[in-house]
């Protein structure tokens, strides 16, 4: 049986990620810190989904798949040792990396927090990259990046899977082509974290061979699998509150509460989506079509739709007959953007993508609704600033809490 090590697999997208990889037979291991939940104690915020302790998912996976998944409490920024050891002792086939601090507006509240995310998401990766050379294990690396960095718009050309065409002169006068990694323009410290990994992925790769995978994912919206809707005790998380909420789940959960749509400036902003399933879907293909050794960092776009954001309030809107709220935007971005990107190695892998229009309403009435009762309205604003000119405008009442 193939090992799987997933690092962060108690998260959104690491739980149900490591349900499937058990689920289709792999022997997985899941590698967490929990600082996820420590930063909902943190910001007094939960899932509004009832999610169960780490135990308790595990407990209930064992029952109704007769599967065991294993797990250890481990900070991969901190306790390389521990993270070497067990690559030495389990020798995994793979390792699925989700272990980063992953919420914009969290990276932004303060310096703090800022420094958090630095050191935590550096360390996270580069931890893991050292011990798999240390290890001297030939592990396939899969690396959950993201869209944001590339920025968010383009010269009206397709965003490429990772790597950019480019046209170079010679001293010479010769025009000789070249690939060179796709210009990053993050737009948050989390975002910038993420471009940094790149450049490790891209060492390692050329240093020491390791077979790397970096998935750019966009915005994951949806909650639940095929593998956790088996039983309630192994719902997935669902974040909604200003900093960890993402847009589409959070306008979905405010239609269900009666809470206008909270749309950010005027709207414009395009962003990539893929849901949840297809997340998990991505990564039993991402394994499956591992790299070659020697070959250089596999980068894939990992989304399958774009839209405006004011579209998507617009269609929840008319879906639910919710209010739209056009707010002040708390960050500094494009007001408006184009976005069009590439996604045709997933597709031609077999990636059968699940659609707003197939999933959206189901998401609304099975999950948004029938948790709405847990939603906690106070944490439904977005007080996390980009600028300390944005924090000067937070009305003092708000300031002790973004702090
Ligand atoms: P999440 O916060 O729900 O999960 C991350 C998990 O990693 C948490 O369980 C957390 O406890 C753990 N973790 C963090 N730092 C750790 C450390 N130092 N040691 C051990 N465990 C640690 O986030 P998510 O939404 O599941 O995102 C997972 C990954 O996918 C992230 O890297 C994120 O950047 C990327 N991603 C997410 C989205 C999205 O919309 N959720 C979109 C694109 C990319
Ligand atoms: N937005 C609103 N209203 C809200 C919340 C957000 O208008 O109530 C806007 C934001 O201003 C932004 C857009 O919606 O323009 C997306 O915000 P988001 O919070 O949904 O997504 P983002 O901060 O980009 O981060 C999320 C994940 C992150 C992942 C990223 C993929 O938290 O881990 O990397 O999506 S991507 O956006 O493709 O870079």
């Amino acid at each position: 049986m193939k090992k799987v090590f997933v690092l962060g697999g108690d998260g959104f997208c690491g739980w149900p990620t490591s349900l499937h990889l058990s689920n289709i037979g792999y022997d997985v291991t899941i590698i967490d810190n929990l600082s996820r939940r420590n930063i909902d104690n943190e910001l007094g915020a939960s899932s509004l989904t009832p999610i169960q302790s780490v135990a308790t998912r595990l407990q209930a996976w064992k029952e109704v798949s007769g599967k065991e998944i294993k797990f250890h409490n481990l900070d991969i920024a901190d306790n390389y040792h521990r993270l070497l050891t067990l690559i030495k002792d389990e020798e995994p086939s793979a390792i699925v990396h989700f272990a980063e601090q992953r919420a914009a507006p969290y990276s932004m509240k303060s310096s703090w927090h800022k420094r958090y995310t630095v050191n935590n998401n550096l360390n996270a990766t580069h931890n893991v990259l050292a011990a798999i050379v240390e290890s001297g294990v030939d592990v396939h690396l899969a690396h959950l990046g993201t869209m944001g960095v590339y920025g968010y718009g383009t010269a009206g050309m397709k965003i490429p899977e990772g790597y950019l065409d480019v046209e170079v002169q010679t001293e010479e006068g010769e025009r000789i082509m070249q690939q060179i990694l796709y210009p990053v323009n993050p737009g948050s410290i989390y975002h910038m974290t993420k471009t940094q990994d790149q450049l490790f992925f891209l060492y390692y790769n050329k240093n020491d061979a390791v077979r790397i995978t970096d998935l750019h994912q966009g915005i994951v919206w949806g909650t639940n699998t095929k593998e956790t809707k088996r039983d309630e005790r192994l719902v997935n998380r669902f974040d909604y509150d200003g900093d960890y909420g993402t847009v589409l789940n959070r306008f979905l959960m405010q239609a269900a509460v009666g809470y206008p749509l909270t749309v950010h400036g005027t709207g414009g902003q395009t962003r990539a989506f893929i849901h949840i399933q297809d997340t998990v879907n991505c990564i039993e293909l991402a394994l499956a079509n591992p790299p070659a050794k020697g070959e250089r960092v596999k980068i894939l776009n990992q989304m399958t739709e774009t839209h405006k954001v004011r579209e998507l309030a617009d269609m929840v809107s008319k879906m639910t007959g919710t209010e739209v709220a056009y707010v002040d935007n708390p960050r500094k971005e494009a007001a408006e953007n184009e976005l069009h990107v590439k996604n045709d190695l997933f597709l031609d892998l077999g990636l059968k993508p699940t659609t707003l229009e197939q999933g959206l309403l189901s998401e609304v009435v099975e999950i948004a609704k029938k948790y709405a009762d847990r939603a906690d309205m106070s944490r439904i604003p977005c007080y996390s600033t980009w600028t300390s000119e944005q924090k000067a405008g937070i009305p003092e009442t708000k300031k002790a809490e973004v702090v």
